[in-house]
């Protein structure tokens, strides 16, 4: 295979890692700990995994000998850069244990467990993989592993090829049933123990033991690369605003990270909208504010960043969406009526005389291609795919609306050109950041000790992380311990709490703070491409999220 310049250079850099995992490894427990919320129905939910004492890991001079063990991989959910070191530094954490412990990595994600897909994973196969972007190693998918006849199918394959654990990388969804599944394999007396590592591009998976998830560093790091440019090309051409949305589901975590590192005029917080519970003419108000302040000083240019859960967020937006989740469900008598339209525009109407007077209000109110991809683009269940609304272009539509009347009652002089972008996928397989590279080898290396130690039902944790990766704290967190009861589908269910974006945190005060003078004046900041090689200020840099987040 001819790999780049750039992926050969890159091959040969040998992550960091904290002091305590660089020889032998001594286990501290600290006290019992207790689920974030809901206790007494955690606690029945997992009578062999509940309370589990934090771990931390500090270094010592007793080695201990270990039996050769056997580990499965899998790794869950949308890519995110760094999954190859992961696996590298469970690989390596293993074979330090023993040189004849062995890792199987199961294929195309969770499903290659229940279907019996594996392969070894062996020293050579792993060099090509070393500090690469991708999850290409062995794939990755969206199965959820949530049945017992899952679980059980799983185990068949386990106990074949004699893997004493499994590590499973994965978002809050997939460390929620890592840690079903460590329940039941407890319960059951498997002799397999299951360990999570947190992934996720988009940030959501963090609390106090668990300070970011990975890839979220590099992800944000490309899409500001992206942006700097274009902000640059904005204040050369003075003709265009871009729209921009930004990847990261529900959370905001992206967008905020990415307005602190380039500054642009309007960067849109899903949550504030929610806590503000602000309607979308609110939004294009604020917007077309900030379009016509800066007209009037001749810039008629700019750059807004819009998250990608924005529509869910809104409330008049967010009971449209579940007002046609239920009427065009699948398999509904309206959802046969609506599909037998062939022409768009009369299925919009029809749609219109089915929905609350509200809901039709709104809906006749947005621009066709949105009212189609509300209607049309809808996923396996017929449900709204959010995700695939262009919001940008939305928001461009009435705001472009909003501005001809401003300027009809004299308020707006610009002139109003646009452009619409969709960042997302070009950052989820970047070649992981130096950070990125360090932090999830060391995140697979926590995994292994957390494995050789017999632990089950932990997150491997890594913290400190704004420090030199010397002094970074790794150990283990129970996954109980951040769970609460919340309703699923129906049910309550026992889940990881996915974090939002705090409008009380540093990082989203410190956008407060600045986005007025921001929203006029042109501050862009061009944080350029990701560097591997060169001044530490510049290479080893963390998220301005995590430096804010730690500054206490
Ligand atoms: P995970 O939560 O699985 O890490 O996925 C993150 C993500 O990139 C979201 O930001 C995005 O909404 C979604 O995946 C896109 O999913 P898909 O890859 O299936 O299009």
């Amino acid at each position: 295979m001819t790999i780049s310049a750039l992926q050969q250079a890159r091959a040969q850099y040998q992550p960091k890692l904290p002091k305590s995992l660089k020889g032998a490894v001594k286990i501290v427990e600290g006290a019992a700990t207790e689920s974030v919320a809901d206790q007494a129905e955690i606690k029945e939910l997992f009578p062999n995994t509940y309370g589990m004492p934090l771990l931390t890991f500090e270094a010592t001079d007793a080695a201990t000998s270990v039996d050769p063990v056997n580990v499965g991989v899998i790794l869950s959910g949308g890519q995110a850069p760094g999954g190859h070191n992961v696996i590298s530094g469970i690989f390596d954490g293993i074979k330090k244990l023993n040189a004849d412990s062995k890792l199987y990595g199961f294929l195309g994600g969770p499903g290659g467990l229940v279907d019996h897909k594996y392969m070894e994973i062996t020293a050579d196969y792993l060099e090509g993989y070393r500090n690469t972007g991708g999850f290409d190693i062995i794939g990755s998918g969206r199965t959820k592993l949530e049945e017992e006849a899952q679980f059980d199918k799983g185990l068949e394959i386990l106990k074949a090829l004699n893997i004493k654990a499994l590590v499973i990388i994965g978002g809050d969804d997939s460390n929620t049933n890592a840690c079903v599944l460590a329940e039941y394999y407890a319960a059951k007396n498997a002799g397999v123990q299951v360990v999570g590592c947190p992934k996720t591009i988009d940030g959501d998976l963090k609390n106090e033991m668990i300070e970011t998830s990975f890839g979220f560093d590099t992800a944000v790091k490309v899409y500001s690369e992206l942006i700097g440019n274009i902000q640059r090309d904005a204040n050369s051409a003075k003709k265009y605003w871009h729209f921009i949305k930004l990847m990261g589901r529900s959370a905001s975590h992206i967008g905020l990270e990415a307005g602190l590192q380039t500054q642009p005029n309007i960067t849109l917080i899903s949550e504030e909208v929610a806590e503000k519970k602000q309607t979308l003419g609110e939004i294009v108000d604020y917007m077309a504010g900030i379009i016509a302040k800066r007209a009037a000083n001749g810039e008629n240019f700019g750059v807004a960043l819009i998250p990608e859960g924005l529509v869910e967020f809104v409330p008049e937006m967010k009971a449209l969406i579940a007002e046609l989740n239920d009427l065009l469900a699948e398999g509904s008598e309206s959802e046969a009526k609506f599909k037998s339209y062939t022409d768009k525009a009369e299925g919009r109407a029809f749609v219109s005389s089915i929905l609350s007077a509200d809901s039709s209000k709104l809906y006749n109110s947005l621009p066709s291609l949105i009212a189609d991809q509300l209607t049309l683009d809808r996923d396996p269940h017929g449900n709204v795919q959010v995700s695939l609304i262009e919001t940008e272009k939305l928001l461009g539509e009435m705001v472009k609306t909003r501005l001809a009347e401003l300027k009809a009652e004299g308020k707006y002089v610009g002139k109003f050109g646009t452009q619409f972008h969709f960042f997302g996928y070009e950052g989820r397989c970047a070649a992981p950041s130096n950070f990125d590279a360090d932090y999830c080898y060391s995140l697979g290396y926590t995994a292994s000790v957390l494995i050789g130690s017999g632990k089950t039902g932990y997150m491997s944790s890594v913290r400190n992380t704004t420090a030199p990766a010397d002094e970074w704290i790794a150990g283990g967190v129970p996954v109980t311990m951040m769970m609460n009861m919340e309703k699923r589908h129906g049910h309550m269910k026992p889940v990881i709490q996915k974090a939002l974006v705090e409008l009380d945190g540093a990082p989203f005060k410190y956008l407060a703070a600045n986005r007025e003078k921001w929203a006029v004046e042109t501050s862009y900041l061009y944080p350029g491409p990701i560097q591997y090689w060169g001044p530490s200020e510049v290479c080893d840099r963390t998220t301005v999220t995590l430096q804010l987040e730690q500054t206490k």
